[in-house]
């Protein structure tokens, strides 16, 4: 990893009501899974919400009231950063697992698809960001093969109680070109490399390491608010745009 701290966005995926069973207590507040992400820029396609099915995470009640779930590093993490009443004091209301979360509706910022739903990513880090992903299969190799996976497998959705329609209507969407790659670089980039599954460690880090500064540098947004301009011009912009709606926050670890 890199020197010194890292800035992501936080992004604010509220989730719907009716709330699921686990999440009932909480049916008076408004409640939010946290995705920290290092593309803003591409939260027009996003298609679903990983979560480790296996991992803990807590539900942490936020200075402004509202309510956002996280790992508890995490959440520790973000009481330093003003999120919390008491700096350093993390406001639990409830503890859960991942598979408590899963196949739950969210609302997205920016995303195309009103309404998506949490899906198992077995490969998340506990240790990093708030273990919380939003999933952008267009641009991130990473989305698309774990996304690929629980579309190819029935038993694999049964095994995490999904229904057909938390997954099979989901498809990237087009919406970075990608000079060479095309406007789904992560699908171009995974099939020439002929990636099978989510568990392709080495091959996925090759995908990433030929699409991101190539995406970044050379990338062109194809649709949102800023359709026609370079990704470098506008990733600090479309983040401002969500910062300013209250969507999404900027994070440090
Ligand atoms: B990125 P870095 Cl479109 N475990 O967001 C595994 N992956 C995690 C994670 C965790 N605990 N927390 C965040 N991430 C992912 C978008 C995206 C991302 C695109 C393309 C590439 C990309 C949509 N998913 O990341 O190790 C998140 O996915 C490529 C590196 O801190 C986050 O940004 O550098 C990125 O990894 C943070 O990775």
């Amino acid at each position: 990893e890199g020197v010194g701290p890292q800035e992501y966005t936080l992004i604010k995926l509220r989730v719907l009501k009716p709330y699921p069973p686990k999440l009932k207590a909480l049916e008076k507040t408004e409640v939010f899974l946290v995705a920290a992400t290092l593309r803003p820029e591409t939260m027009y396609g996003q298609t679903n919400c990983w979560v480790q099915p296996e991992i803990k995470y807590v539900a942490c009640a936020q200075a402004s009231g509202e309510v956002f779930i996280s790992t508890r590093r995490a959440a520790l993490n973000m009481s330093y950063q003003g999120f919390s009443k008491n700096d350093g004091k993390v406001d639990v209301l409830m503890e859960l697992v991942g598979q408590d979360i899963m196949g739950v509706a969210v609302s997205a910022p920016l995303s195309v698809f009103p309404k998506i739903y949490t899906l198992p990513m077995l490969t998340i880090k506990e240790g990093k960001g708030t273990g919380v992903v939003t999933s952008v299969p267009s641009d991130s190799p990473d989305d698309f093969a774990a996304l690929r996976d629980l579309k190819k497998k029935e038993p694999f959705r049964k095994k995490y109680g999904l229904a057909d329609e938390m997954v099979l209507p989901f498809d990237p969407v087009p919406i970075i070109d990608v000079p060479d790659y095309g406007d789904l670089c992560a699908v171009t980039v995974c099939e020439q490399l002929k990636i099978q599954s989510q568990n392709d460690k080495d091959k996925l880090q090759e995908a990433k390491e030929r699409v991101y500064l190539k995406g970044f540098y050379e990338g062109v947004m194809k649709i949102g608010d800023f359709a026609g301009q370079k990704v470098q011009d506008v990733k600090k912009q479309v983040q401002k745009l969500m910062v300013d709606k209250g969507e999404a926050l900027k994070y440090m670890e």
